[in-house]
């Protein structure tokens, strides 16, 4: 019973338990699950997961195996959503804007300077606004674990010249993730943004396919990024985080008391992951200047003008609803 596999288990399933009991009373290791990141090993959101995993394992006597995938080992963002729907993959963590392509309403936490700070953020996102997703993420067919990650304030690097003013970002050659609601800000501060996947990010800036991203400090230090990149400006022009989607066939096969251990692991570890995002940000600076990143600060007002005039706030305001909208800004203040 012990190295039982799960697919001799599910075409089983009717007429065996789903988890066995040996001898000494241990639980057999009857799930063999795996988990899916897009981030390299280094990053809180894997070691914070890897931690949350032991200990789920210890927790259940071994009965819930999850085997850890990060760096896209399993293919990119939109390959590796594809395969948590249809369960190839049990575990996912992926940015809402991403998942927006699924859930359209997932985007809102992406808009362009809604929140002052990380705590505005997590306060949105552990209250109504992140019930209020979850529930648009569970009607379209798969499941979110309660708390979210930290994917953090996101910077733009170039290789070409530092972004300082709004007029910077002119036909600017920037990666941007696959997500409508990048095209669009990035459109609209006038620049040539280009989709391309994360694990193909670092050569693509390598190769000058494209000139510059945009992402939080703790990704552009543990991907390397500084290494095909001359500036960082410090824009902070959008939140994003991470969920913890599940395959909600494979956690409803789950016994009750192991979902339960499941959920109370990942809450912990997101809340782990959130500190480790904050304390590894607070050095980074300093260190990527170490590796040769020339950074500057910039003023978000004028980038938030910016878009104001181009009608983004509005677009997106009729696109995410009223509700849904009135929500953010009940955290936020008036957007629009
Ligand atoms: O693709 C990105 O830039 C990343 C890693 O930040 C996301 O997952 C959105």
């Amino acid at each position: 019973m012990k190295n039982i596999s799960r697919r001799g288990l599910l075409a089983g399933a009717s007429a065996l338990p789903l988890v066995a009991i040996n001898a000494t009373g241990a639980r057999a290791a009857s799930f063999h699950y795996k988990f899916a990141t897009n981030l390299p090993p280094e990053h809180p959101l894997n070691t914070s997961n890897a931690a949350a995993i032991a200990r789920i394992k210890a927790a259940t006597d071994g009965a819930l195996d999850i085997m850890l995938y990060p760096n896209s080992q399993l293919g990119t963002d939109p390959a590796m959503l594809n395969q948590v729907r249809s369960g190839a993959i049990q575990f996912f963590t992926l940015s809402p804007l991403i998942l927006s392509t699924l859930v359209p309403t997932a985007a809102i936490n992406g808009v362009g300077f809604a929140f002052a700070n990380e705590a505005q953020a997590f306060k949105a996102m552990d209250g109504k606004l992140g019930a209020l997703v979850r529930g648009e993420i569970e009607k379209a067919g798969l499941f979110a674990f309660d708390k979210i990650y930290d994917n953090g304030f996101r910077q733009i690097t170039t290789s070409t010249h530092p972004i300082k003013t709004p007029d910077d970002l002119h036909n600017l050659r920037i990666r941007v993730p696959p997500a409508a609601l990048w095209t669009s800000m990035f459109t609209d501060f006038g620049s040539a943004p280009t989709t391309v996947s994360f694990n193909e990010v670092y050569t693509g800036l390598q190769t000058h396919l494209v000139d510059a991203q945009e992402n939080p400090l703790a990704i552009i230090s543990t991907a390397k990024l500084y290494e095909v990149q001359k500036y960082c400006s410090m824009t902070n022009h959008m939140w994003d985080g991470f969920w913890l989607l599940a395959n909600p066939a494979a956690f409803n096969a789950l016994p009750a008391d192991i979902q339960t251990i499941a959920k109370r692991e990942f809450a912990r570890a997101a809340l782990e992951q959130r500190v480790a995002v904050a304390k590894l940000t607070s050095g980074l600076e300093t260190s990527l200047k170490g590796n040769g990143l020339i950074f500057n600060n910039t003023t978000p007002a004028a980038f938030r003008a910016k878009l104001a005039s181009s009608g983004f706030y509005t677009t997106w305001k009729a696109k995410f609803g009223d509700a849904a909208w009135s929500t953010l800004e009940g955290y936020t203040g008036t957007l629009a």
